[in-house]
């Protein structure tokens, strides 16, 4: 009986510190505490993944490839807009579920390849436009389920991710959805949605499913995809979107794409454009989503490979203004990656075996230095350590280093001394050329010590 008592008060007094208006019950912050994005600025690189039924086709269908320049909007390499690109029939493109079956997709073998690499998160396209969803989702049918295959995509690669050690989000097309029948198509092509059409979209699939990624898999990270003529989605499906994602994790971030002409103030990072690299320092979180050929999805044909220099080139470009490389590969339809994304996963891998110290755990420098010097640095204890990536062969380096003391300037990694001189307040490194012959992307490391 007292025990029953005791419960009643508890529960009154309950009731009683939740009295609030209706509108403070519902409504959620629509900001993220600034410190749940510090993981991702040190993350500095990680692997995208776009994958889904397109992959199937491998860029060509019906003896077509892209790009096809006779369609009237043909001309494009993505791989995964094959659906629209080259006018493939709805009903025979959804019919490409029935064919997918990755047999030897193993998703501890991507994501080791993705650690090995250096990269530190994962993301993948949970739902590309088409509308296929990679995981047992409850809303839609059009999802793995009903595939020969008939095993959650994303349940295993989450696994993997959390017991490797990788930070993980999803890719979601909140906007284009070439299946469900109210959802957005390209504006060139037909038909174009009303906005009563486009709700009914929203909250029939785009809403749910964005929740069941939510509390399925706990994502460090979702990420949404508009560009420019992004019609539908206004501030006020934005915001509403945003607090979805609150009300239902207190940790994952969104990047700006949700709205690329108008992200508003409660994005977590900004997204560039795609294979965007920024010539300036940005204060913001930001990265560049990037591709290792023009297409995102396999496509065959595709054989615009760029080499693993370039990349790395892209990578510490972006780490010394402050950003992220987001390196996409697009696996096969039998769930293997390509092996010219393997060998370049492994070459940017062995180069930062070498010179992650210039990589993980830097900021950038305010100093100006000509394209192809990209600087970083950290601070230990009294020192300053600044490291200075080369990509292209150089003789000469002046770098205005004001007060500070140089205590060493040496090669990374091999150890050799790089001399030096002094001249006013700036300093003039001689690069010998043999530093360039035992690697194409060297790096100097200067040990200062702050006298300032
Ligand atoms: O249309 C998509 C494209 O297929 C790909 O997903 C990229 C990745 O950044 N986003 C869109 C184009 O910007």
């Amino acid at each position: 009986m007292q025990k029953y008592a005791i419960s009643i008060s508890i529960l009154f007094v309950a009731l009683s510190l939740q009295i609030k208006p209706l509108s403070a019950q519902t409504e959620s912050p629509l900001s993220l505490d600034p410190a749940k994005v510090e993981w991702f600025k040190e993350a500095k690189f990680g692997m995208f993944i776009h994958w889904g039924l397109y992959s199937i086709l491998e860029g060509s269908y019906n003896g077509r490839t892209l790009p096809d320049t006779t369609l009237k909007n043909g001309r494009s390499w993505y791989a995964e807009w094959i659906h629209t690109r080259l006018e493939i029939p709805v009903k025979e493109y959804q019919g490409l579920a029935k064919k997918f079956n990755p047999v030897h997709f193993d998703a501890e073998a991507w994501i080791k390849e993705a650690k090995n690499a250096g990269m530190r998160y994962f993301v993948i396209t949970s739902k590309h436009h088409d509308g296929f969803a990679l995981w047992n989702s409850k809303v839609s049918d059009y999802d793995i389920m009903n595939t020969p295959y008939k095993k959650d995509i994303l349940a295993q690669l989450v696994n993997a991710c959390k017991k490797h050690g990788l930070k993980y989000g999803f890719y979601y097309s909140h906007w284009q959805d070439w299946e469900h029948p109210c959802g957005a198509w390209p504006v060139w092509m037909p038909p174009v949605r009303s906005e009563e059409q486009f709700e009914r979209y929203w909250q029939e699939k785009c809403l749910p499913q964005v929740k069941e990624l939510l509390v399925e898999f706990d994502p460090d990270l979702l990420w949404f995809d508009t560009w420019f003529e992004e019609h539908h989605i206004n501030p006020k499906r934005r915001d509403e979107l945003i607090a979805l994602v609150r009300q239902n994790s207190s940790k994952c971030l969104i990047n700006g794409r949700i709205s690329f002409s108008d992200p508003g103030e409660n994005i977590d990072f900004l997204e560039m454009h795609d294979n965007s690299y920024p010539k300036e320092i940005l204060d913001k979180p930001w990265q560049t989503p990037a591709t290792m050929t023009h297409s995102w999805g396999w496509h065959a044909k595709d054989y615009n490979w760029k080499s693993s220099s370039r990349m790395i080139g892209y990578l510490m470009n972006n780490a010394s203004k402050g950003g992220n490389y987001l390196l996409n590969i697009g696996p096969k339809p039998d769930g293997t990656f390509p092996a010219p994304a393997i060998q370049r996963l492994r070459e940017i891998g062995a180069w930062l075996y070498t010179n992650g110290e210039a990589l993980y755990g830097t900021k950038p420098v305010k100093i100006d230095v000509e394209e192809g010097v990209y600087l970083t640095q950290k601070e230990e204890k009294e020192e300053t350590y600044l490291y200075i990536t080369l990509t292209e062969p150089l003789k000469e380096l002046e770098l205005k280093l004001g007060n500070n003391t140089i205590k060493s300037c040496s090669l990374l990694g091999i150890g050799m001394d790089i001399p030096y001189s002094n001249k006013g307040k700036s300093v003039i490194i001689k690069i010998p050329e043999r530093v360039f012959s035992g690697c194409s992307i060297p790096v100097i490391k200067i040990i200062l010590s702050r006298n300032t």
